[in-house]
């Protein structure tokens, strides 16, 4: 069989690599040896050939002139952007004989590797690197910057992260999107939430922003920021008082519904709605909606998870289907993320065996700004990766302060000259999933898919496997495990006993079927990995970890004398940043805007299309302002991780971090606005 590369015309099957839950298959069509078109491939069994915006204008991307072509080496200042080319021997030259002096120096922990989800390729996001940084003896990096607290607190309730399997949300009567912009960021629940609508479901948005998914609900519920647990201990509290809670489920399944009932007696409809903004007779409406109809659904979405409390949010959020027995009901139930269902084998694919110095210090990746310019003893070097920190990281001002050390040294390896690789001493130019072999696995459906590579390596542009491979050989590492191909990892990434879910997948089935289907049952009847086998609607667990065993209500911390709660998400034609730096998705999503009401508006003198500052004590950017009753008073919000100085809103977000899983806070920051 010719490989996909080879054939310079045809269409070809592909995986979306972004950081997006949907994780779509993709049709790729080559006319002379270029990708022309890419849509979604009709066979997926869950994506079913739709796909966004984004990604159908992908080869915008791809053969998008700014790519990058080649190594380079800095010539101007830190930040500046002036490079020029160098050879892929030079640059790995380069990067080893530095690594080695301040391995000497300094040891291996002054070398901090930086990287996320801008490839969701497990051997380009977490594969053939961890061998190497292990191997190295690096620092760690605690990958905190999405979903970490509520990963923690859905894990207090439920042992791990499994939902329900969406495909079985179009039976559901009743779907909560909770802090979750689905239209945007997850578009198949929508699809599935609309089929289930022509059956008779309503769907409520509960947000602090009406944007397109709230507008798209039956009821929309505006709620003030990181108030979100008041509300459900408001609906536990009508659940309970109004006999709605399904006792035999609760006996059978649960631990702690006694202990729960007693406490959310506090939690009345006046005291909750004053806390969440929400009105007394819409949390009765919401209560009892919730009571009666079932199968009901909730889709629990990050913007819970980027505040303070946003760990205490989730863990309080998850409790609520046990109450009303929805765990039993197909279509009822939840989903956080469902990542373990396709948990694979660690162990094997990243090797945290060849850390030698197994004491190696932690760095969470929310506190970069602060790792760069506080940390004693000091990060010396930075090799960034599948990220870009300088735009998505919070406290960008000292993100970048740090990036800017006269004696950091900094390698970027991406497609793009990122506003972070505008700081790199050495910049290494990265393929595009379309070039690579590797693996996916979705946290939101449960399917595995394998990419071939499509196209011909761009310019000389490496995959991720490849650079840490050469970068393994220049080291001197001769361990047998940077020899690996990139076949062979995926094998051993498949063979996890441990996971009876992956049974009987691996390398073969995954080329001979693209989709390949977990082998997922019902939770219940079934014991989940929490300590008792049972939801913990009470957590002996949280206890000892220092939290409240039951589920509570915890106010935001306070951020200072600024009259607004600033939240500043994710836009619909960027992802993070991603697309922030190609025209084309540029001109689809126009400038950012920051939404206010129209008393704050009127207060401030301040009208709709007015151009803003927006300012608090960690920096300021500037935007034109949306006017109207999108958000609620003492709210402003905006979409979008733009790269330019004066848009960077990650320059006003706080390097708190959350009350779990070390997550970040980016939604919990408060600012003031004035009219330029
Ligand atoms: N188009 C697009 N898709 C994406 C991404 C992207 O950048 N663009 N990013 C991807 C990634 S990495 C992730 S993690 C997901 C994130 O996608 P989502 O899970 O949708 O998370 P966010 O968009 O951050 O926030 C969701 C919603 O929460 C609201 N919100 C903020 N604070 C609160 C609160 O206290 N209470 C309530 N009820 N609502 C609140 C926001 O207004 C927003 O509408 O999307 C993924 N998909
Ligand atoms: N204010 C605010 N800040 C946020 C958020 C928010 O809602 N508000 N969301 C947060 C969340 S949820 C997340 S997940 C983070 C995401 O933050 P990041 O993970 O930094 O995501 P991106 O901005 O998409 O940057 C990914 C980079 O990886 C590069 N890349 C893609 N594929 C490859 C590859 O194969 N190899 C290499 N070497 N590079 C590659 C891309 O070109 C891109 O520059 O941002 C966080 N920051
Ligand atoms: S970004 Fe999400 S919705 Fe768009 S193609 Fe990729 S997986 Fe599908
Ligand atoms: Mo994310």
């Amino acid at each position: 069989m010719h490989s996909y590369v080879d054939q310079r015309n045809g269409v070809f099957p592909s995986v979306c690599s972004l950081d997006c839950p949907d994780q779509c298959g993709l049709l790729v069509h080559k006319k002379d040896g270029k990708i022309v078109k890419i849509e979604g491939d009709p066979n997926h069994p869950v994506t079913k050939g739709n796909i966004c915006n984004k990604v159908r204008n992908m080869t915008e991307r791809i053969y998008d002139e700014k790519r990058l072509k080649y190594p380079m080496k800095r010539t101007g200042a830190k930040g500046e952007g002036k490079f020029e080319q160098i050879s892929w021997k030079e640059a790995i030259k380069t990067i080893t004989a530095h690594w080695k002096k301040l391995i000497q120096t300094d040891g291996p922990e002054s070398i901090l590797p930086y990287s996320f989800y801008g490839n969701m390729g497990n051997l380009s996001a977490e594969g053939m690197d961890r061998r190497f940084f292990h191997r190295l003896g690096a620092s760690l990096l605690d990958r905190s910057i999405c979903s970490a607290a509520g990963t923690e607190g859905y894990k207090y309730t439920m042992g791990g992260r499994f939902g329900i399997d969406p495909e079985d949300t179009i039976h559901s009567r009743l779907i909560i999107f909770w802090g979750i912009n689905a239209v945007s960021t997850n578009m198949h629940q929508v699809v599935l939430a609309q089929k289930a609508r022509k059956n008779g479901a309503k769907i409520i948005v509960i947000d602090v922003h009406k944007n397109q998914t709230g507008r798209l609900a039956d009821w929309f519920i505006p709620i003030l920021p990181g108030t979100d647990s008041a509300l459900a201990l408001g609906i536990m509290h009508i659940l309970f008082d109004e006999d709605m809670v399904d006792t035999a489920f609760l006996q059978k399944y649960t631990v702690g519904h006694e202990e729960l009932r007693e406490h959310v007696v506090q939690y009345d409809p006046v005291t909750v709605s004053s806390i969440t903004g929400v009105p007394v007779e819409d949390i009765y409406k919401l209560a009892r909606m919730y009571g009666q109809i079932s199968p009901s659904f909730i889709r629990i979405g990050n913007g819970l998870q980027h505040h303070d409390n946003g760990g205490m949010t989730v863990r309080t959020i998850s409790c609520l289907p046990a109450l009303t027995g929805q765990w039993l009901v197909k279509g009822g139930g939840a989903i956080k993320g469902n990542g373990d269902y396709l948990a694979y084998n660690t162990q094997k694919l990243q090797r945290p065996d060849l850390l030698k110095n197994k004491n190696t210090r932690v760095i969470n990746m929310n506190l970069l700004g602060q790792a760069l310019l506080e940390l004693d003893p000091p990060v010396k070097s930075l090799f960034v990766y599948c990220s870009n920190p300088a735009v998505v990281a919070p406290e960008a001002n000292k993100v970048r302060e740090g990036l800017a050390r006269e004696d950091l040294f900094v390698v970027v390896h991406d497609l793009f000259l990122t506003e972070t690789a505008k700081y790199a001493d050495i910049v290494l130019p990265a393929t595009s999933s379309f070039e690579n072999t590797d693996f996916y696995t979705s946290y939101w459906h449960h399917y595995i898919q394998i990419q071939q590579p499509v196209i011909e390596r761009y310019g000389e542009s490496k995959s991720n496997t490849e650079v840490f491979r050469l970068l393994a050989k220049e080291m001197g590492f001769d361990d047998r495990v940077f020899d690996e191909s990139d076949e062979e990892m995926i094998a051993q990434a498949l063979d996890h006993p441990n996971n009876p879910y992956l049974e009987g997948i691996d390398y073969e089935t995954l080329v001979e079927k693209q989709y390949v289907k977990a082998n997922v049952k019902p939770l219940f009847p079934g014991k989940l990995p929490t300590p008792s086998g049972k939801i913990e609607l009470y957590s002996k667990k949280m206890e000892d970890d220092g939290y409240p065993p039951l589920p509570t209500y915890t106010p935001l911390v306070d951020d200072g004398d600024f009259p607004f709660l600033f939240v500043p998400g994710p836009n619909h034609n960027f992802l993070n940043s991603t697309f922030s730096n190609n025209e084309k998705h540029i001109s689809l999503e126009k400038e950012p805007r920051l939404h206010m009401n129209v008393k704050d508006a009127l207060a401030k003198g301040i009208h709709d299309g007015d151009q803003v500052r927006v300012w608090n004590h960690r920096g300021e950017c500037e935007m034109k302002v949306s006017v109207g009753e999108n958000v609620l008073p003492g709210v402003v919000v905006t979409q979008g991780l733009w790269g330019g100085a004066k848009q960077l809103v990650n320059s006003l977000t706080p390097d708190r971090l959350a009350d779990m899983g070390g997550g970040a806070t980016f939604f919990s920051g408060r600012v003031d606005v004035e009219k330029l």
